[in-house]
């Protein structure tokens, strides 16, 4: 079964490789573009064929629509997957995609549109019997009618760009007189980074988990849920570690919010893939938002469904019906993903872009290395600063989180610092292990203390590594022989 002749990929990195690999799967051509700083990329050589698309400014190159599309229809693709980030969530390519009689491997423009205002999809949700946290259900208009839904629902209460993502614009108020200030702050934040003032108040949540649905939908109005994801542990609104399934999960949390992220599907008559977000506290859950795109963290799911997300999401955009039924899915064991970044964790996670002079990534039974670098890759100043995702999985929570540790101690990334003695500190943290995770995880006390420790043993911090529970030793020993071996490789 071929869904499509060629496809082109409107993005870079690791996750254009991702769908380069699921297109080659599938006797499917692919068309790269580059920007002139990625001309060394490993996603320009996978593909097969490559066009550059601009400079290295994104607005000049993998946010160019027109010239995007120009390539699209000179290369001869029929369609355009979008990956995440850049192009992926702006409902105005995919109408442009559609004009021009390209598919565009997503959700319909209106609907990604729609899921763009926080409001407009809030107040969707609402009304179609989704919990959603206590508010003004509009922008907030005038001062006196905030003060007055803000007593209703108590303090505290958050404002809320309804353009807004990555929390720009968000204010947490504690009481009254704080309230008007922290409004005109917001609106001012949301007006220039998005050029929509419009805010919003709701009850703000202390520390919440983040906790999302998986869902795929197909044209002909079937979908699916493929179960949770816990996104908890997350740096500036950048997730660092995701697992699937979420620790505190019960069957009957499970009906209640899977029923939930199906009746969004529903109420937006989504298509292809997406993730219904939301913040769960004591027992409550409540829908934040819905991501139209498919999400970095959609490994771990295809880890515990075994399925392909890539893969239905072509089959989709060509037509096709969803070839199972919500009884076909279950999930199996635990995964975990870590995200490598090249920052330094020692140095306020300041981006170290700059050249791969050791790489070796791990491998062995349930590892999964997602990367577009390797030795001697120029990591780009550029771009997101994330290299590579790490992830495990195994039959249990503990062995999956264990085998993270293993495959932990056998990456090599020499040239530019990385977040992998931060995971190794995560992977053996007691709060962790216990599933004791919320957003604000990473300030607590005991990661800080267990980064400085790493920090005072520089030879550790060499290996990248040292343990908690003496197991350090051991992992920096085994670690400190492939460098050795990769040493006389290179000699
Ligand atoms: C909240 C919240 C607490 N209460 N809303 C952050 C980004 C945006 N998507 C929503 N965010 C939050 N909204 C209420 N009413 C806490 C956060 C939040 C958060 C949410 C998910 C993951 C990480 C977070 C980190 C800090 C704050």
């Amino acid at each position: 079964m071929k869904f499509f002749d060629k496809i082109l990929i409107a993005n870079r990195g690791e996750i254009a490789i991702r769908v380069m690999r699921a297109c080659r799967e599938l006797d499917i051509e692919t068309v790269a573009i580059y920007s002139s700083a990625d001309t060394n990329s490993l996603h320009v050589k996978y593909a097969d064929e490559a066009f550059p698309v601009g400079e290295a400014h994104p607005s000049k190159s993998y946010l160019n629509i027109e010239r995007i599309i120009d390539i699209a229809k000179k290369s001869g693709a029929e369609a355009v997957h979008p990956g995440y980030g850049f192009l992926a969530e702006n409902y105005r390519f995919a109408k442009i995609c559609q004009d021009e009689g390209v598919i565009f491997i997503g959700p319909r423009s209106k609907t990604i549109q729609a899921m763009g205002s926080k409001i407009d999809s809030k107040k969707m949700m609402k009304d179609a019997g989704v919990p959603v946290l206590p508010g003004t259900d509009d922008g907030v208009r005038d001062i006196e009618d905030a003060k007055k839904v803000a007593f209703e629902i108590g303090y505290p209460v958050i404002v809320k760009a309804s353009a807004g993502g990555g929390g720009i614009g968000m204010q947490i108020v504690n009481d009254e007189p704080a309230l008007e200030e922290a409004i005109t702050a917001s609106m001012r934040i949301a007006k220039s980074a998005f050029g929509d003032a419009t805010v919003f108040i709701e009850k703000y949540l202390v520390k919440p988990r983040h906790i999302e649905f998986q869902v795929l939908a197909d044209e002909h109005g079937h979908a699916v849920h493929l179960y949770d994801r816990e996104c908890s542990i997350q740096r500036r609104h950048q997730k660092l570690v995701e697992e699937a399934p979420s620790p505190i999960m019960t069957p009957e949390l499970r009906e209640r919010m899977s029923s939930a992220a199906l009746k969004v599907a529903e109420a937006s008559a989504y298509s292809n893939a997406g993730s219904v977000e939301f913040l769960y506290s004591n027992d409550n859950f409540y829908f934040m938002e819905m991501n139209t795109r498919l999400q970095v963290e959609h490994t771990i799911t295809e880890f515990i469904t075994g399925i392909d997300l890539v893969r239905q999401q072509i089959a989709i955009a060509a037509g096709e019906s969803l070839p199972f039924d919500q009884s076909d899915i279950s999930i199996r064991g635990h995964a975990i993903e870590c995200r490598i970044n090249a920052e330094d964790p020692f140095n306020n996670f300041s981006a170290d872009p700059g050249k791969i002079s050791r790489y070796r990534s791990p491998g062995g039974p349930g590892i999964r290395v997602d990367s577009g670098i390797h030795m001697g890759y120029m990591i780009p100043p550029n771009y997101d600063s994330m290299i590579a995702k790490l992830c495990a999985w195994d039959s249990t929570r503990i062995e999956a989180i264990k085998r993270m540790r293993r495959a932990i101690s056998e990456y090599i990334i020499l040239g530019v610092q990385t977040t992998l003695p931060l995971h190794y500190a995560i992977m053996n943290s007691p709060q962790f292990i216990e599933g004791n995770t919320h957003t604000h995880f990473l300030q607590e006390e005991h990661i800080i203390k267990t980064l400085e420790r790493y920090k005072r043993d520089e030879e550790a911090r060499m290996q990248t590594l040292a343990g908690s529970f003496g197991q350090g030793k051991k992992v920096a020993a085994i670690t400190a022989a492939v460098n050795v071996y990769l040493q006389h490789q290179k000699e």
